[in-house]
C-alpha cells in the first residue's frame, strides 16, 4: 500500500509495435483500474527487457517513446500514474541482481516463455533472455506492488515473482509485498489471425498475423478480412472454430457483450460480414488513439515534462524498497 492506495504495476517491452494482443490483454485493464482511484499506478516500458533480443539502438530509442506516448495515448493519465522508462531507474537493475541469488536455475529452466524464445532465437540465447524472470520479479517487487495486470502468457512469471518474494521473506521477515496478478474476463489470450492456435504477437513474422496498435483503418479492416477461419459459415463460439472463437473474444473485448450476444447477433449472417464487423468496432477504439497520438508528437516538451518527473517519481520509491534490502541482506550502510 502506499499512501492508503493499492500498488499497481505493470510494463511493456518495446520490442516492436504494440499489438492488439498487448491492448486487450494489459494496457486496456491498466487504463480500468487506473482510472479507478484506489490504486497508485505505475506504468513502465521496460526497456531493459527488450534487449534480450538484439536492438538496433536508434529503433529502440524510438518504439520505447513511441511506447510511453501510445501509454498516454490510449488514455493513461500521466498525472496520476507513474509513467517512466525502466532504464531511467537503476533500482531495477541493482534488485534484480540480488533476487538472482534467490532464484534456482531449475525453475527458471521451466518457464515456458524461455523454452519458445530460446527456440525463436537459437542463435542468441543469452543469460538474458534466462533471467527475464528475475528482472520481472524486480520490477514488480520493487514498489511494494499489490496488483499487476497481465496477459494469461505471463501467469507463469508472476507465480515465480511470489516463490522469490515468499523464499527472500521467509529468511528476512516481511521485506516484500506478495503481488497478485489481475488477469482480464476477456481479451487475456488473443491469438494470430493466421495462426489461431498461436497467440497474438509483436515479433511475429507475418505482418497480417498481427493487428498493431498504429495500423490505419482500412489495414485493419484487409487484416480481418484475411484472418484464417474454417470452411464453414456459422459464429459460434466453440474451441472447434479457433479462428472465429479468436474474433469473437475481439468483438466482445471492443464492446463489452458476451460471447452469447455476439452469436445471437450474427445469427445467420456470413463470416464475411462478421470479419467486416470486427475490425469496424476495433477501427473505433483506435482511430482516437491515432489522433491523440498525433498530437502528442508534436508536443516534444510536454512528453520530456512526464519523462523527467516520473523517473524522479519512481526512483523515491524504488530506492526506499532497494535500501530496506541491502541492509536485510547485510550490505554496508551509506555514509553520508
Ligand atoms: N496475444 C496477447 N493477448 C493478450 N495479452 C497479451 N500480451 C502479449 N501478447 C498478448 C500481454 O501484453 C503485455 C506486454 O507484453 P510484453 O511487451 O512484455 O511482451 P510479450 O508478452 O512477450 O508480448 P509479445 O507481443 O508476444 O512480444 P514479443 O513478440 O516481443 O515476445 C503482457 O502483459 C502480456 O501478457
Amino acid at each position: 500500500m502506499l499512501d492508503g492506495k493499492k500498488v499497481l504495476f505493470s510494463g511493456m517491452q518495446a520490442t516492436g509495435n504494440i499489438t492488439l494482443g498487448n491492448y486487450m490483454g494489459a494496457l486496456k485493464n491498466w487504463i480500468d483500474l487506473n482510472n479507478d482511484d484506489s490504486y497508485q499506478c505505475f506504468n513502465c516500458v521496460v526497456d531493459l527487457h527488450s534487449l534480450t533480443v538484439r536492438q538496433d539502438p536508434a529503433e529502440l530509442r524510438k518504439r520505447a517513446r513511441t511506447l510511453l506516448s501510445l501509454y498516454i495515448a490510449a488514455g493513461l493519465d500521466p498525472v496520476k500514474n507513474c509513467i517512466y522508462y525502466q532504464s531511467h531507474v537503476s533500482g531495477h537493475a541493482e534488485l534484480s541482481w540480488i533476487l538472482n541469488c534467490f532464484t534456482y536455475m531449475g525453475e527458471l529452466s521451466r518457464m515456458t516463455q524461455f523454452k519458445d524464445k530460446s527456440a525463436k532465437h537459437a542463435d542468441n540465447i543469452n543469460a538474458g533472455l534466462f533471467t527475464y524472470p528475475v528482472l520481472m520479479a524486480a520490477d514488480i517487487l520493487l514498489f511494494q506492488t499489490d496488483v499487476v495486470p497481465v496477459g494469461a502468457d505471463q501467469k507463469q512469471h508472476l507465480e515465480i515473482t511470489r516463490d522469490i518474494a515468499e523464499r527472500f521473506n521467509g529468511v528476512y521477515g516481511d521485506v516484500f509485498t506478495i503481488p497478485e496478478p489481475y488477469i482480464g474476463k476477456v481479451g487475456a489470450k488473443i491469438m494470430s489471425l493466421q495462426e489461431p492456435d498461436k497467440k497474438m504477437s509483436k515479433s511475429d513474422e507475418n505482418v497480417n498475423a498481427t493487428i498493431y496498435l498504429m495500423d490505419d483503418p482500412d489495414t485493419v479492416i484487409r487484416k480481418f478480412k484475411r484472418a484464417v477461419t474454417d470452411s464453414d459459415n456459422e459464429i459460434r463460439y466453440t474451441d472447434e472454430k479457433p479462428g472465429i472463437k479468436n474474433l469473437i473474444d475481439i468483438y466482445s473485448a471492443v464492446t463489452n457483450k458476451t460471447a452469447g450476444e455476439v452469436e445471437r447477433e450474427f445469427d445467420g449472417k456470413g463470416y464475411g460480414d462478421f470479419k467486416l464487423a470486427v475490425g469496424e468496432a476495433v477501427n473505433s477504439v483506435l482511430v482516437p488513439i491515432h489522433q491523440r497520438m498525433d498530437e502528442l508528437s508534436k508536443d516534444k516538451a510536454y512528453i520530456d515534462g512526464i519523462i523527467k518527473e516520473n523517473s524522479d517519481k519512481a526512483n523515491y520509491f524504488a530506492t526506499k524498497t532497494l535500501r530496506k534490502v541491502q541492509k536485510k541482506i547485510g550490505l554496508p550502510e551509506r555514509v553520508r
